[in-house]
């Protein structure tokens, strides 16, 4: 008989790609969306048809376990979440309804309908925040440095003490920067390649940004859900670290993104605003996913370069035409 997962977050970047993982292993997926004014599917409407969609919210107990009482799914994957560190600052206590307690709503209905349901947490090198050790791994101490990081860091141990308390199958992964051309234009990675196409389409003229000597450990999207799905096949439930483990600067993905569309030197077009620059940064990460390699046999396919390319083409592609109609 075919799993069924459960999908929060199904309409952002991630949802949207583990949403096809699971189709093409033969699951029946099931997103959980929140009501809105307009129904903007943006990221899963080529497979709108494929999955079934269900209203429900984080910061609603009574919604989530009435759909997992309804679906009855073999596997969570919570990816539902506040994901943006600059908002965690002004909607702090927001972020933490969303992004820490939403997952405890979600482990009490497993707990009350089913707690033999895998569950998987989308935990983040965020909790790194001021890191402790480089390069960082599973038992590297926690330094959150945002309202964002602190709320994960509650999501993680929480995943943790249901799965010790109450034997449900629950695994965190702490997963590093991943992007796509699927990404949040807030972002930096996609601010920038939309921006370069912005100017080398002439439709901008420049690019203003925050702290261009940030380093970040940058991934493709795309590999980072097929991790999170091993982990839910595996015998033992556990936590993994996901990262490419190399790191690069904004600058080094500023640089990368207009050689790409072959517009030179980024200096002449890229402004520092103050309006980007955070309370307090999160310097340089860089993460140890041997774990995940011997444990799961994961390894990420699509490297940084690979990375700004089709991010930068894709956003060509897309104002290109855009322009055209
Ligand atoms: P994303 O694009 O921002 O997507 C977030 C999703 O959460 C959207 O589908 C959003 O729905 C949904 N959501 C937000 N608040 C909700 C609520 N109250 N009830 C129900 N759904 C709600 O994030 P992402 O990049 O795919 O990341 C997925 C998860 O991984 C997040 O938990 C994020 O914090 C975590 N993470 C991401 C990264 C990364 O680099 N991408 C790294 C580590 C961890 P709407 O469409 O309605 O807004
Ligand atoms: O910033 C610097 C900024 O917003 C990356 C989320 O998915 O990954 C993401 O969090 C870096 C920071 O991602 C701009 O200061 C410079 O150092 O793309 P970001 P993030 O904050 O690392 C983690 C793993 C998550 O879990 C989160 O959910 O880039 N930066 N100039 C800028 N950042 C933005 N957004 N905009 C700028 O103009």
């Amino acid at each position: 008989m075919a799993k069924t997962a459960l999908v929060t977050g199904i309409t952002g970047q991630d949802g949207s790609y583990i949403a096809e993982l699971l189709l093409r292993e033969g699951y029946r997926v099931v997103g959980m969306t929140r009501r809105t004014s307009t129904e903007v599917h943006e990221r899963i409407e080529h497979i709108v048809g494929d999955v079934e969609i269900i209203s429900g919210d984080l910061l609603d107990q009574s919604s989530i376990t009435s759909i997992v009482n309804d679906v009855r799914p073999d596997e969570i994957y919570n990816l539902a979440a506040q994901s943006f560190v600059p908002a965690s600052w002004s909607q702090p206590v927001l972020t933490g309804e969303f992004t820490a307690l939403g997952v405890t709503r979600v482990l009490e209905a497993i707990r009350h309908v089913e707690p033999a349901i895998r569950f998987y947490q989308a935990s983040s090198s965020e909790m790194f925040g001021k890191v402790q050790e480089v390069p960082q791994r599973e038992t590297t101490p926690f330094y959150p440095r945002s309202p964002y990081g602190v709320a994960k860091v509650y999501g993680h141990w929480i995943t943790v003490n249901y799965r010790e308390s109450y034997g449900i199958f629950a695994c965190s992964g702490i997963s590093f920067n991943h992007e796509s051309e699927r990404r949040g234009k807030e972002f930096v990675t996609r601010k920038i390649s939309d921006g370069v196409a912005r100017i080398k389409l002439g439709l901008a003229q420049e690019l203003r940004l925050g702290n261009l000597d940030a380093q970040r450990d940058w991934g493709y999207a795309g590999d980072y859900v097929r991790a999170m799905w091993l982990m839910l096949q595996q015998e033992r439930p556990d936590d993994y670290v996901i990262a490419t483990g190399r790191t690069h600067s904004v600058r080094d993905f500023v640089r990368t993104a207009f050689e790409v569309a072959g517009l030179g030197s980024y200096e002449k077009y890229v402004a520092v605003d103050p309006r980007f620059v955070r309370p307090a940064e999160v310097d340089m990460l860089v993460g140890d996913a041997g774990k995940a390699r011997a444990v799961l046999g994961w390894e990420p396919e699509v490297t940084f370069e690979q990375l700004v390319a089709m991010m930068v083409t894709a956003d060509l592609d897309r104002l290109a035409a855009h322009r055209r109609t």
